[in-house]
């Protein structure tokens, strides 16, 4: 069976990456920046109507949004690497509200201030500049990040306590990233990223994301 992930470059690309290399799983890199020429490839316009990254493809689906890859990855391959509770109980629960959480409150609200920052960090020439914006969002990204760091408050190692899950995977990404924009990180998040980003696969995923590492297909 062959697994396809398209994108490069980017925190959202770098998320399918990391759980394939936790899961040991081989797959086919197309190594396409946002924006680059290789999204105007004929056959990935025809997979990503939306025309975003990342985006996998297997024998069973074609999904774009890089949390549902990640899901969809644990849910199938996970067992005691990545280990998904069954839906219905309270555990499956409160990791789709962690993860929805990181996503609308925490990602979507970086990728404002990527949006209508000036470069070289953002793509105001693209979207607009709107420094009210930029700064409003820094705020509240901030704030969301002082309630991530509430979860571990009683001193788990991940967001679900003792073990890694899907859930660690988004927010360190997103931790990476709002360290870039500026962004200021709480102590406690400051070193739950350095714990989970000592893991092997973290560094892989971090070396295949990398565009400086290997020439993008085009
Ligand atoms: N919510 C999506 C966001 C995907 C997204 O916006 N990708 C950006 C790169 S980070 C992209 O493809 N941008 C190209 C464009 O908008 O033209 C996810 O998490 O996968």
């Amino acid at each position: 069976m062959t697994r396809t992930v398209w994108g490069l470059g980017t925190p959202r690309t770098f998320r399918p990456l990391w759980a394939l290399a936790e899961l040991g799983l081989e797959y086919e890199h197309r190594r396409i920046l946002a924006r680059g020429p290789g999204m105007e490839d004929e056959h990935f316009r025809r997979l990503s109507k939306r025309h975003k990254i990342p985006f996998y493809e297997d024998d069973r689906v074609k999904i774009g949004e890089s949390a549902a890859i990640v899901i969809y990855l644990a849910d199938r391959y996970g067992g005691d690497i990545l280990p998904m509770p069954a839906p219905g109980t309270a555990e499956r629960a409160i990791l789709q509200d962690r993860s929805l959480f990181i996503m609308t409150e925490i990602d979507a609200r970086i990728y404002t201030i990527r949006l209508h920052h000036a470069p070289p960090q953002g793509l105001s020439e693209l979207y607009g500049a709107a420094p009210a914006a930029v700064e409003a969002a820094k705020t509240y990204v901030e704030n969301s990040l002082n309630e991530a760091a509430r979860w571990l408050q009683d001193g788990r190692l991940y967001v679900l306590g003792e073990h890694f899950c899907t859930p660690d995977i988004l927010l360190a990404s997103c931790l990476v990233w709002a360290k870039l924009c500026g962004i200021s990180v709480p102590k406690q998040l400051v070193e739950y990223l350095q714990r989970v980003a000592s893991r092997p696969a973290f560094a892989v995923a971090m070396t295949c994301n990398d565009p400086s590492n290997a020439k993008p297909d085009d």
